[in-house]
């Protein structure tokens, strides 16, 4: 067995918070953990469809989901979440909500300019062109995680590494 929580992934877009909670959910799976995992693809489109990325917009899709993920810890789930999460308040509100050491904030560190250059979706250039606007990191803050449970640098370390560093946080904690 194992005990519920919501491992948080925060950072900018491109510093690879999907690609590591993905990886994640996977090898919990192999380990016959019941995990789920939130991001964009299922959030965004359902649930939040209709939020964009004012300030306001950011708030609420991130204060949704807080609520969703508590109601799969509530049902012993082991989620992941790949959210932007640009605002510290908003982290903190889900930690709030959550009891404590079910929320483990992984802040996905990576350099703006790694990030631009990664540029997988062409977001950045949109960006500063001015064609998309309020854009994480250009138009738009990110606040860096203060107190984070974990800091991956995902410019320095393969994406296995860093799953093995939360893995092994989990085991440390008696979560899995
Ligand atoms: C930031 C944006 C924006 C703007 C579209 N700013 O790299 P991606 O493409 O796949 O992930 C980003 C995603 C961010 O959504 P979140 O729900 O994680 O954001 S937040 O937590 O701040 O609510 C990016 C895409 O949406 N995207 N426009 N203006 N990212």
């Amino acid at each position: 067995g194992h005990k519920s929580a919501v491992i948080w992934f925060t950072g900018l877009s491109g510093a690879g918070k999907s690609t590591l909670a993905n990886a994640l959910e996977q090898r919990l799976t192999t380990e016959q953990k019941h995990t789920y995992l939130l991001d964009g693809d299922n959030v965004r489109l359902g649930l939040n469809k209709g939020l964009g990325f004012s300030e306001e917009d950011r708030k609420e899709n991130i204060r949704r989901i807080g609520e969703v993920a508590k109601l799969f810890v509530d049902a012993g789930i082991l989620v992941a979440t790949a959210f932007i999460s640009p605002f510290k308040e908003d982290r903190d509100s889900v930690r709030g909500i959550l009891e404590d050491g079910e929320f483990i904030e992984v802040y996905v560190r990576c350099s703006l300019e790694k990030c631009e250059q990664r540029d997988p979706k062409g977001l950045y250039k949109k960006a500063r062109s001015g064609e998309i606007s309020d854009f994480t990191g250009i138009s738009s803050p990110y606040e860096e995680p203060v107190h984070p449970e974990l800091i991956l640098d995902s410019d320095k370390e393969s994406v296995e590494d860093l799953v093995d560093r939360v893995v092994n946080y989990l085991k440390k904690k008696n979560m899995i």
